[in-house]
């Protein structure tokens, strides 16, 4: 090895192209809507005059998506890609990699089935990784017997997957995934072929056992007595009330634990955290402090990633990419964790419910750019130390180094077990400062980002490594509803955090850099989007049906700075959205869930944050549904909305809808037979009647769900008749009031 090539660093940053002439276009934008203020300013109606409260209300609702757009455009400003060189990390570091300690969370196991927890956990036990330095835990806040059985006999199917794996070099490493992408058994080539069949029956025998197991809804007495580990369900109450369990499946470090080729195995420890009714167990913050203390005592590795317990591992070499952050001579010391984008298996070509592209390869470029990607709870390496509390000082350099713990090599392993299993207690961090300044921080739903946002404010820098082949692949909800509910979860919880003492506002002041800041603010705005669009959705229209116009007219000169912006934004982020991957049918469909997201998801976060800070409800941390029943994903697959139960978050949407078909005919029979003049209203109507018209054919696969399917994911008829019941009412008050 030359000593130049000792001294290149193992990543390489690259600026976005053609970031000057973005910037530019950006200006311009921004000229159009100071202009669209401008107007709405400087033309108010007078007291008395009709359309004085629309107007106003429409500034209010300008005022608000200008100010969105300029925090979107931090995320914007200033992209940066990322690649790295895993050649030169073998090289230089192969004896040297450091331990990393890999935590699955599970919570429910009917929601999360059994299956899908063990194909994420042997994924990532067959990392391209010395397995002596790789140790797996998987969490299980359920406390469930099934998922531990599962996990016993994946401990057993184990000892010939990895082999497999690491012989014909496969690809993903998720058993199920994998199955499904190796088309027909006659696509394997010969001497693989016999092997495959091997592994193939071996799985489905697995599959057997742990989906009898579920289906039966407890573990027979003849799998029970075969191992003793069972005995610790004997004093299990219910799942929020017993004690650890804690097991230590295969001992990485134990040389009888060995696959079938006789090589060794990544250590595999199963933790259920003791549970009691009368201490609050913080969600998935508190199951992952439970394990950074159990895996310091077992394994202590210096690198901790943390993936949910759906996201499988779809490249058994995103370790190497993450070390060569964290290992960098030049500028690792500073990073804390790297971030993987959350990308999902299961979308179909469409993405019908939209999927996070937009964030994960627009917007968290963009702040990576600056002090780095937030945490997001799921596809994260982090070191240790800093997840411990450590904080960033100049000039120190980390040690990443590989080395054996003393403690470990003492004592055995019953006895590791023992002392572990005190780690889990509930009383364990009783007057600690784990939950604020150790480990995750505790008391809000989206316990992640403010995590990642101390790291960050203690001086560290997160980095945002996104390669075009995806590192792990999660599911995504498969119905409206859950969508829904996931949204509403994930604003509120931001929210939250803009209104907590650890607001980027105020948390972050001076610590981070003023874009960053305004960075997270996008997501902690989420929720406080729903009024300027509920408005815009619903006022506009509501005067085309009085006849009063509410937008310049057609010759005006005015027109053209509200021309100029709508037509600018939208064509960036149909162009934005196309080059991210996304298709054109897609863009469509993402427009619709960002109009759903905001009046129904973003309006009950909203709402029910306010109820928090004044003490009236509990916010409570819901997980969706993983799985879907036959006929759903039939559905799913044809992309056909899937409405399903009557929920008042739907109940809005088909008001809004039925609301805007109603103005807009109204509005036709008024204008076709009327005392105006076609061209007059047009003169003076042209934009609330284009505005109209777009929410009526975005709409158009809820108006099919409510008169035109038949099946079962169609709008329940309670649904139909509420809402046309409102909007009769509505618009005949309105039509009486003046
Ligand atoms: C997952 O990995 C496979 C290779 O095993 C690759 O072909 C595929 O593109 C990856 N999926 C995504 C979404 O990147
Ligand atoms: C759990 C679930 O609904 N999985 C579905 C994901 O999508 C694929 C096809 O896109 C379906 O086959 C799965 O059933």
């Amino acid at each position: 090895m030359g000593k130049e090539e000792e001294h290149l660093p193992l990543f390489e940053t690259k600026r976005a192209k053609g970031i000057v002439l973005y910037r530019l276009f950006a200006a311009s934008v921004f000229a159009g809507i100071c202009l669209i203020l401008v107007y709405r300013l400087s033309h108010v109606p007078k007291a008395g005059a009709d359309g004085r409260f629309g107007w106003i209300g429409l500034l209010g609702a300008e005022i608000w998506f200008a100010f969105y757009w300029l925090l979107s455009q931090a995320s914007r400003w200033n992209p940066v890609y990322r690649h790295t060189f895993k050649d030169r990390l073998s090289q230089r570091y192969e004896n040297e990699l450091p331990g990393v300690d890999i935590f699955v969370c599970t919570a429910d196991p009917t929601i999360e089935p059994p299956m899908m927890v063990i194909n994420t956990v042997l994924s990532v036990m067959a990392y391209d990784y010395p397995p002596e330095k790789l140790s797996v835990y998987l969490s299980d806040d359920g406390g469930s017997e099934i998922t531990y059985c599962a996990l016993l006999e994946a401990v057993e199917f184990a000892k010939h997957w990895i082999p497999y794996c690491k012989k014909y070099n496969v690809e993903p490493r998720s058993p199920a995934a994998y199955f499904v992408s190796v088309p027909a058994d006659d696509a394997v080539e010969d001497n693989q072929a016999k092997d495959f069949v091997v592994i193939k029956k071996l799985y489905k025998d697995m599959e057997n056992k742990i989906e009898n197991a579920v289906k039966l809804g407890h573990i027979s007495e003849e799998v029970r007595s075969k191992h003793k580990g069972f005995s610790q369900w004997d004093t299990y109450k219910s799942r929020r009330d017993h004690d650890t369990i804690l097991q230590i499946a295969i001992d990485g470090r134990d040389p009888n634990a060995a696959d079938v080729e006789g090589c060794g195995l990544p250590t595999l420890v199963y933790l259920a955290r003791e549970k009691r009714p009368q201490y609050h167990h913080n969600f998935k913050a508190g199951a992952m402090n439970a394990l950074i203390r159990v895996s310091a005592n077992v394994s202590n590795g210096n690198v901790i990633l943390n993936v949910d317990c759906d996201m499988y591992s779809n490249n058994s070499m995103a370790i190497r990419d993450a070390l060569c952050f964290l290992m960098d001579e030049g500028k690792g010391h500073e990073v804390a964790y790297v971030q993987f984008p959350q990308n999902f298996d299961n979308l179909t070509k469409n993405e019908l419910y939209s999927s996070f592209r937009i964030i994960s390869e627009v917007e968290m470029h963009g702040s990576d750019g600056y002090e780095g990607p937030i945490y997001i709870g799921s596809g994260c390496f982090h070191r240790r130390d800093t997840l411990c509390g450590r904080k960033f000082m100049k000039g120190s350099k980390s040690d990443m180094k590989w080395e054996i713990s003393r403690k470990r090599e003492e004592s055995g392993i019953h006895e590791l077990e023992e002392n572990s299993k005190s780690l889990a207690s509930c009383t364990f961090e009783q007057n600690t400062e784990w939950g604020k300044e150790m480990g995750l921080k505790y008391g809000c739903p989206v316990e992640d980002v403010i995590t990642g946002l101390s790291i960050q404010c203690r001086g560290w820098k997160s980095v945002y490594c996104n390669p075009t082949r995806k590192a792990f692949l999660g599911l995504a909800p498969t119905t409206l509803p859950h969508t829904l509910v996931q949204h509403k979860r994930l604003s509120e919880g931001s929210l939250q955090i803009l209104l907590s003492k650890y607001s980027p506002a105020w948390y972050g002041h001076g610590k981070i850099s003023l874009v960053h800041q305004l960075g997270y603010c996008i997501v902690c705005c989420w929720a406080s989007n729903c009024w300027a669009t509920l408005f815009y959705s619903i006022v506009p229209s509501l005067y085309l049906l009085k006849g009063i116009s509410l937008f310049p007219q057609i010759s005006s000169p005015w027109l053209i700075p509200f021309a100029y912006v709508i037509i600018g934004k939208y064509t960036w982020s149909f162009v934005e959205f196309l080059w991210s991957g996304g298709t054109i049918l897609g863009w469509w469909n993402d427009q619709r869930m960002w109009l759903y997201k905001r009046t129904s998801s973003y309006l009950f976060a909203f709402v029910d944050t306010i109820l928090y800070f004044l003490g009236y409800t509990d916010s409570a941390f819901a997980i969706t549904a993983k799985v879907a029943d036959e006929d759903v994903s039939q559905r799913y697959e044809k992309e056909i909305m899937e409405f399903g139960a009557s929920s008042p978050m739907l109940t809005i949407l088909a008001t809004l809808a039925l609301f805007n078909l109603y103005c807009f005919a109204e509005f036709v029979k008024e204008a076709t037979t009327g005392s105006k003049g076609m061209a007059q209203v047009y003169e003076t109507m042209a934009l609330q009647i284009l505005l109209c018209g777009v929410l009526i054919l975005i709409n158009i696969p809820l108006y099919q769900a409510l008169y035109l399917r038949k099946d079962k994911g169609k709008m329940p008829a309670s649904i139909a008749f509420k809402s046309m019941a409102f909007v009769l009412v509505a618009c005949t008050c309105f039509k009486f009031s003046y």
